[in-house]
């Protein structure tokens, strides 16, 4: 069966970049059908920055209700925690020493997250995109539903699965595509709209919680960054706006329209109406997500039974592929 794969850090709660720009896509390969969907809470990648351990096991909890209350079925897709499969690191390992040092060097977010202290950041930080090409290829996923943020770490995910095919002149670790689609791949933060939306900004009313009320939506979309100008009436007057254009296109993707179309109706209006509008919508479409959430977080249990039957069903899966893979290499079983 064909395979897709994808993974979220429970490194904070969910946001609307997280939402849009992965788990929309992650429900619509689900219900397409036409592959077998898996989808992970990535713990282990989440530790390469410091974490506080009661705070990962409730953002892990709370990541998978996340999963389930924007409509992954877990009896269709298997939904899963990294570190209970622990196949996911043992490849990780094999990959280590097929990644070449000047890869891992050249990777963006390792340069924005270790900065100019490389000499203190983790070696697991370091290591982490050779840690997402084996949760992706422990599965032999064909496809990828990512942000535009992740398409290098996809790139060098191909590099190993061929390196480690040419290596041992095998043909065993397929070639991945990354899938970066729909309306809204790369949100931005609503403090500054050339910076993406992310769990691990310091300021919270630079993204959308899935978890925020009505409320907070609402105060923060008002207090969002923009310009003085109205709307113009198509996408083209949005260049040189990017915090304008952000809000634009939250607000179409939100929607399930295109920017222009959005204008279309918008032209001349002034941001503090749209800004009104665009949390109206955004509340809409996100408090069933959050009261549906808060509802599973009721029976943490039942989260972990949950995730302890994904586990077991994905190990048939990364089992066999990983003896497969140590016996390419030559490690006695
Ligand atoms: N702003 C975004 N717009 C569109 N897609 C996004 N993704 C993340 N941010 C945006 C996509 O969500 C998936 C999970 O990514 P992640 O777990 O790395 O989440 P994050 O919010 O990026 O996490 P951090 O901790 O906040 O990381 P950094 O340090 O990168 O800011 C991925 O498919 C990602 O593309």
């Amino acid at each position: 069966t064909p395979r897709v794969f994808s993974g979220i850090q429970p490194s904070g709660g969910l946001h609307l970049g997280n939402y849009l720009g992965a788990i929309v896509n992650f429900v619509d390969w689900q219900e397409r059908g036409t592959h077998e969907t898996v989808y992970c809470m990535v713990d282990l990648h989440a530790i390469t920055v410091p974490q506080d351990p009661a705070a990962l096991r409730r953002n892990t909890r709370e990541l998978c209700a996340g999963f389930l209350a924007s409509g992954i079925d877990p009896e269709r897709s298997i939904l899963i925690n990294q570190s209970q499969v622990p196949e996911h690191a043992q490849l990780a390992w094999i990959f280590n020493c097929v990644a070449r040092m000047g890869w891992m060097e050249r990777m963006t977010q390792w340069k924005d997250k270790a900065g100019a202290n490389a000499e203190r950041a983790s070696l697991g930080l370091f290591a982490y995109p050779a840690l997402m090409a084996a949760d992706i290829l422990i599965y032999h996923a064909t496809h990828v539903p990512v942000g535009e943020d992740q398409k290098q770490h996809l790139e060098l995910t191909r590099d190993i699965a061929a390196k480690f095919n040419h290596d041992y002149g095998v043909e065993f670790f397929p070639m991945t595509e990354p899938v970066i689609e729909g309306a809204a791949t790369r949100v931005m933060s609503l403090k500054d709209g050339t910076k993406k939306m992310s769990k691990s900004d310091a300021v919270d009313g630079s993204r959308i919680n899935l978890t925020d009320d009505a409320a907070t939506i609402a105060k923060k979309f008002k207090k969002a960054k923009t310009d003085p100008d109205p709307l113009p009436g198509e996408a083209a007057g949005l260049e040189g706006r990017p915090d304008v254009r952000n809000l634009v296109n939250i607000y179409a993707a939100l929607d399930g329209r295109s920017v222009d179309a959005v204008l279309a109706e918008k032209a001349g209006g002034q941001l503090g109406y749209f800004k009104q509008d665009l949390a109206d919508l955004a509340v809409a479409k996100l408090s069933p997500i959050s009261t549906e959430m808060a509802r599973l977080m009721g029976d943490p249990a039942e989260i972990d039974r949950l995730l302890a039957r994904g586990a077991e069903r994905a190990r048939e899966i990364t089992v066999p592929i990983l003896e497969k893979t140590y016996d390419i290499v030559g490690m006695v079983r």
